[in-house]
């Protein structure tokens, strides 16, 4: 596989200062060798540059740094259109409002290749928020309502070439859900798997039924894994940790599962904040997950074993 690693440093969308640093801390922590020697070919295309930015409001007085996300989603949405055409791109975040780009853009390939594109949205958050229904003004919580095309983003984010089928999104991790997310979920067809339903059957189960809908479906998989999934206990670099999330085994489970899908197409590493890691180790968490999505294993087994 060519792996592609492309760093978004963009902070604008999260409350806290330091996820800019996200792309320089997977580097350090040695994600292209971790690549590399799994056999991949590995391009480091480098930091995008923070966009140009034009004047862009919204009546929702609370939403912060609208110009900066609108330019940056506008950016992803054509370089990870590009990117897509050929190999795997890994967008290094950088905090979640990257992925309405980078989703956008994928979707947009997907399209052109005939073949539905699914998401698995490994979070402690839903990020289905829309600019009308923000409290906290940050836009790391909307991505999801703006790829899977809920109304009100018209007039400041770009147009969607191709909206996600909500029905083809899959949420796992959950465990903070706001009270306007929640009207969103009753209505859109979702699949969401909070902590509870992990603990009742499982995280093989809940992501092996949704493998299979996506190889029925011959789909394509983007991945968005944000540190906030894990527990915090394993994965203190992020500024909105919420206790109680996947632990080490669960998270290692989830990418060696995917890994032996074969349906991985493109992944999004978000919201890691390196100003709060403890000697680097959250970094160093993912890219061991990431070497494990991408085929690192203790013990090979038949294909397809998921
Ligand atoms: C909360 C927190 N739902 C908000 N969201 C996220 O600010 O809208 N935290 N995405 O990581
Ligand atoms: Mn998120
Ligand atoms: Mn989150
Ligand atoms: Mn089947």
């Amino acid at each position: 596989m060519h792996c592609k690693l492309i760093g978004i440093p963009l902070q604008d969308g999260a409350s806290q200062l330091g996820c800019e640093m996200g792309p320089s801390a997977l580097r350090v922590a040695g994600l292209a060798a971790a690549l590399a020697d799994l056999g991949h070919e590995v391009s480091d295309l480098g930091n995008l540059s923070p966009p140009p930015t034009r004047d862009v409001a919204h009546g929702n007085s609370a939403v912060r740094n609208l110009p900066e996300i609108v330019a940056w989603t506008e950016l992803l949405a054509d370089v990870a259109y590009r990117e897509s055409g050929e190999g795997m791109p890994i967008f290094l975040g950088g905090d979640h409002a990257l992925s309405a780009g980078t989703v956008a853009g994928v979707a947009r390939r997907a399209a052109d290749k005939g073949r539905p594109l699914f998401v698995l949205w490994l979070d402690a958050h839903t990020d289905l928020h829309t600019l009308t229904s923000t409290e906290s003004g940050n836009l790391h919580g909307v991505p999801v309502a703006y790829f899977t095309g809920q109304p009100g983003f018209d007039g400041t984010f770009p147009p969607l070439v191709a909206p996600v089928d909500a029905a083809n999104v899959c949420m796992i991790g959950i465990r903070s859900v706001d009270p306007a997310e929640r009207a969103t979920l009753s209505k859109a067809d979702i699949t969401i798997h909070d902590m509870r339903s992990i603990d009742e059957h499982g995280v093989a189960a809940l992501l092996r039924s949704f493998l299979e809908r996506v190889t029925d479906a011959n789909g394509l998989l983007h991945v968005s894994l944000d540190v906030d999934f894990l527990d915090p206990a394993v994965a203190p670099a992020v500024g909105t940790t919420v206790p109680g999330g996947a632990t080490f085994r669960e998270a290692h489970l989830v990418m060696e599962m995917l890994h032996d899908s074969g349906l991985v197409s493109s992944l999004d590493l978000v919201e890691l904040n390196p100003f709060l890691d403890e000697r680097g180790r959250t970094a160093t968490l993912l890219v061991d997950l990431t070497a494990s999505l991408m085929g690192r294993k203790v013990l090979d087994r038949p294909t397809r074993s998921f």
